[in-house]
């Protein structure tokens, strides 16, 4: 049966698990669910106000307006702009709190933190206007947390956000100053959302969606200045070896799973953890203190320390169900209230430790910066006392983990084709593209879904598009899913990648000194890290003088579920991307939204949704796309 909810291996030697013993999982109560209402799936469902909840017949003779008199086009945009503001809260809200721990630190208030990456700090201020030259590094830290943190305060409205101008072509910026859609203050622009969507204000479903698409790139306001703060406190990714899939865990250590998205906290876990090694082998674990990762908080410590990745998204349960888990530590977003029960199913200890995110029947330890390292202890400490109570019968760890080679951030990009052209790197790509060794880039990203059998698309989808010559980009549970199925290893090149591609891959993995080409998809880190392609294609883009419409550029996230999702697909279309979704969104009950989206987005932005949920099909489309740009640029 599991065959049809996942490709993962691992889920067919835990599902049985879980049904022998009565535990529920995430497909279980999926099944449970259905069918599943509707009105929903269409977006025609309010409940902005208490006359409702309204809904709209959109086939018969039913209410075709709520209580209050909004239709099907209102009611539509009101709720995915809402999905776009949470979206952009939730990312905004990491960057904040990154933002503020530079502060922090710049300030001499957090001991157990540091700058890890100076010389991006320094370029960091570069970039944002800020002096840096002969002062010390602190003060330059200091400059630039306040800067961004100003990303928080503006109030001024005819003066975008920091972090946005310094992201993206002059093209894309008067673009969007045009149609009145750049932020000028994170935090305004999502109250801005929730006030307009309030029952009784907007009542237009273009001004609306365009109000979503000013909180969308809100959202990418956040993510990237969340990406570049977090790598110069924890350093920026280089390509490491690792391995993903749960035959990570192991045995004989005291296995700590880090789940959510925060690096805050699971770096300094890694960092505490080394020092604890003695602990653990007292407790009996002869193998010591064995890290893992878990959705995003996973992929940052794999693409920086090389931790090895457990799970995405829907696996989050079954590394749960293999008795092996220890501690499974959390911070923000993504986690299944679920985790709670499976936890104690085994000795699993499940611990929260944001104020902000609590799971009834887990354990808190509350993380504060000013204490992290002490909490990073406590939670190690917590993890080496439930091994002890594990029972060594119900483990059963799926033999299965692929070697990936992961840490492919703009930098490292850029540092691995300088290999091939010192004086300019970005010449060997951009000539591969233009020649057609390359045929297009298409960045992989967002979640896992109940909706898609797990990790499927991706996979499909991304083996046809190589075997075309498209180079591979990942982030988030994209990433994960290829990093599972062993596609970002040199193996999966040499199977995979069409000639060319393979050619170009060969080239620049052998100047790397990796012996062989480069993996058939390059890591490039959480979904915050999307800013990181953006800063990719940014650079070619201003290298051949167009803008980021004009690039034989696609983005995909075939299994989106969630807020956070919405937000980046509609910044990606706003940024000029064709943008593929394979999970049908709640806007198909309002044929003006889905027009909006998906053709007249195509006009004003020149990016735009792209709805497939057939792999095959949709990898069809994006070459379709793709050669529709090169013929356009004339190659
Ligand atoms: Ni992105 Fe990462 Fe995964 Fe989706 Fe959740 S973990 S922030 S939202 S599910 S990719
Ligand atoms: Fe119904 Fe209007 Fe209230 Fe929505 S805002 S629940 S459509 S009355």
């Amino acid at each position: 049966m599991n065959q049809n909810f996942s490709l993962d291996p691992s889920a067919s030697v835990l599902l049985p698990v879980a049904k022998k013993e009565k535990i529920d999982t995430v497909w279980d109560r999926h099944k449970a669910m259905q069918p599943q209402c509707g009105f929903g799936q269409l977006g025609i469902c309010c409940r902005v106000c208490w006359k409702g909840p309204c809904r709209i017949d959109p086939f018969g003779d039913g209410p075709k307006r709520g209580i209050c008199g909004a239709n099907a086009d209102v009611i539509v945009a009101r709720n995915v702009v809402r999905m776009m503001a949470a979206g952009a809260a939730a990312h905004s809200e990491h960057g904040r709190h990154v933002a503020l721990a530079l502060l922090g630190v710049a300030e001499g208030r957090l001991a157990d933190y540091q700058i890890r990456d100076e010389a991006k700090l320094r370029r960091i201020a570069g970039r944002l206007g800020i002096e840096e030259a002969g002062r010390g590094s602190h003060e330059v830290a200091r400059d630039v947390a306040l800067l961004t943190l100003a990303d928080f305060q503006n109030q001024d409205h005819h003066d975008p956000c920091t972090w946005i101008k310094a992201s993206l072509t002059e093209k894309r910026l008067d673009k969007l100053a045009g149609l009145e859609v750049l932020p000028h203050n994170i935090d305004a622009v999502v109250t801005g959302i929730m006030a307009r969507t309030n029952v009784g204000c907007d009542a237009d479903p273009v001004n609306l969606v365009l109000g979503g698409v000013k909180g969308a790139l809100a959202d990418f306001n956040g993510m990237a200045l969340a990406t570049e703060l977090s790598d110069v406190l924890f350093g920026t990714p280089r390509p490491v070896i690792t391995a993903a899939n749960l035959g990570v865990l192991k045995e004989d250590a005291v296995n700590i799973a880090l789940h959510g998205h925060n690096p805050l906290l699971s770096d300094l876990v890694c960092e505490i953890a080394h020092t604890m090694e003695d602990e653990a082998r007292r407790a009996g674990a002869s193998a010591g203190i064995n890290l893992v990762g878990v959705c995003c908080t996973g992929n940052e410590v794999l693409v920086r320390h090389g931790i090895p990745l457990a799970a995405n998204y829907l696996s989050q349960e079954l590394a749960l169900l293999t008795g092996a888990v220890d501690a499974m530590v959390v911070d923000v977003q993504c986690i299944m209230p679920s985790i709670a029960e499976l936890g104690s199913c085994f000795h699993t200890e499940i611990v929260t430790t944001m104020d902000d995110c609590k799971i009834t029947g887990t354990r808190h330890v509350s993380f504060k910066e000013e204490t992290g390292a002490e909490n990073a202890r406590q939670i190690v400490t917590l993890a080496i006392e439930a091994f002890k109570r594990r029972n060594p019968q119900r483990v059963l760890i799926p033999d299965f983990k692929e070697t990936s080679i992961v840490g492919f951030g703009a930098e490292a990009i850029l540092e691995a084709l300088a290999l091939l052209d010192a004086e300019d790197p970005l010449k060997p790509l951009l000539d591969n593209v233009v020649n057609g060794n390359i045929r297009g880039i298409a960045l992989f990203a967002g979640c896992n879904s109940t909706n898609a059998k797990q990790d499927s698309s991706f996979v499909t989808m991304a083996k046809k598009l190589a075997a075309e010559n498209v180079l591979l980009l990942a982030t988030g549970c994209g990433a994960g899913a290829f990093a599972k199925h062993g596609l970002m290893n040199q193996e999966a090149t040499l199977a995979w990648a069409g000639e060319t591609l393979k050619g170009v891959l060969t080239a620049i993995g052998e100047a790397a000194g990796l012996g062989g080409p480069l993996p058939l998809v390059l890591h490039m880190g959480s979904c915050v890290d999307n800013s990181r392609a953006v800063q990719v294609a940014v650079a070619l883009a201003d290298k051949i003088g167009v803008d980021l419409d004009a690039l034989p550029l696609v983005a995909s996230a075939p299994e989106a579920m969630s807020e956070k999702a919405v937000a980046i697909g509609t910044w990606s279309i706003a940024l000029g991307l064709p943008t593929h979704l394979g999970i049908m969104p709640q806007v198909t009950g309002s044929k003006v939204v889905t027009d909006l989206v998906t053709e007249t987005a195509k006009e004003l932005l020149g990016g735009y949704f792209l709805v497939e949920p057939d792999p095959e099909a949709a990898a069809e489309k994006l070459l379709a796309v793709i050669d529709e740009r090169r013929r356009a640029l004339g190659i």
